[in-house]
């Protein structure tokens, strides 16, 4: 491993913690989230935050940039598109047609192909790290079961075999879990299981509506909505289901979080009058409305975009400001710039 390299890393491992600990530690919030806004993104979907897609009443796809503007219809169909989901390189997007099959395209909308087929409805796509595989859910079974499948819909199987409900599967930055939602027998909860189906383990384990799981990028933690306080809010936990602690505070639905690329953020759903995308900070601060439409907004998706990250600032910097960004990482960590 070359020195940047590993020095990469080992700013990387600092980083996980401090991240997470943005969430739980208010006290130290400021100092740490300063930590980590210019930071390299340190998840197994590695980039800058790109454009957050989402599907709303009219059954189209959009996107955008996270603050709301340059706003594009990328599906422009009759037919109802949902469910956006982005691929870990930023260049795809799965989702679900008619709420009945998965299909993925460009991000722009071009080559849209149709992966899913059967007679009952397939929906909630959700890319491995990869980018070889899908996972999703259907109720081909009977019942309602995640399945995972090749990237072009190849081979699907059963991976949860389980009585109960199981849906919206998604995948640990790292690839070696998926998280989902479970009601065995009748508390909706998030479940963890290992990529292939194994060891499914209640997290949440709250007696209340808990649902809507989203990975932070560097895997330590987990965003979702529970109705734990009688009104909807989005929540934040370590992915051992510890520490599960309160980000919107407020009276009216909050729902869907999706983490951005770099870990600062979360976008989410909340319907504060009309409802609406906002973006926040990853510990709850800065609630900001990103869109501003008489319709119905629903899932919304953060696009990770590539980034070459060191440890020691950008690699393509020169002379004075090269020298500046290597002092500023020294000053902050344990790993010396050469
Ligand atoms: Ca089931
Ligand atoms: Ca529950
Ligand atoms: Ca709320
Ligand atoms: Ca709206």
């Amino acid at each position: 491993m070359s020195g940047a390299r590993r020095a990469a890393s080992t700013l990387r491992t600092c980083i996980v913690p401090i991240t997470a600990a943005v969430v739980v530690l208010s006290l130290l919030a400021a100092l740490l989230v300063v930590g980590t806004l210019d930071s390299p993104a340190d998840a197994a979907f590695p980039g800058a935050n790109g454009k957050i897609a989402f599907d709303d009443s009219t059954g189209d796809i959009y996107v955008m940039e996270p603050d709301g503007s340059n706003l594009v219809n990328v599906t422009n169909s009759i037919v109802p598109e949902h469910q956006p989901s982005w691929s870990a390189d930023g260049t795809k997007i799965a989702f679900v047609v008619a709420g009945v099959d998965v299909y993925v395209m460009n991000a722009d909308g071009s080559n849209r192909m149709k992966l899913t087929d059967s007679a009952t409805v397939d929906y909630f796509p959700t890319w491995s790290p990869d980018g070889t595989k899908i996972a999703f859910t259907t109720v081909r079974d009977g019942n309602t079961e995640i399945y995972v499948m090749g990237a072009d819909g190849s081979n699907p199987i059963n991976l949860t075999n389980n009585p109960g409900i199981d849906e919206r599967p998604v995948w640990s930055p790292d690839g070696t879990k998926i998280a989902f939602e479970s009601v065995r027998p009748v508390n909706r909860e998030i479940y963890l299981m290992d990529s292939d189906g194994s060891n499914p383990t209640n997290i949440t384990n709250n007696e209340s509506f808990d649902a809507s799981p989203s990975w932070s990028p560097d895997g330590s933690m987990i965003a979702f909505e529970t109705f734990r306080d009688l009104n909807l809010e989005v929540y934040a936990m370590f992915a051992d289901g510890s520490s599960q602690t309160n980000l919107t505070n407020n009276p009216a639905p909050d729902l869907l979080p999706a983490w951005s690329p770099d870990g600062t953020k979360i976008a989410f759903l909340s319907s504060r009058g009309n409802r609406e995308i906002y973006v926040m900070a990853a510990n709850g601060s800065d609630q900001t409305q990103v869109t501003n439409s008489p319709l119905n907004e629903f899932r919304s998706d953060w696009q990770p975009l590539p980034t070459t990250p060191t440890a020691c600032g950008n690699s393509r910097a020169t002379g004075r400001a090269a020298a500046a960004a290597k002092a500023h990482a020294n000053s902050r960590s344990a790993v010396h710039c050469p």
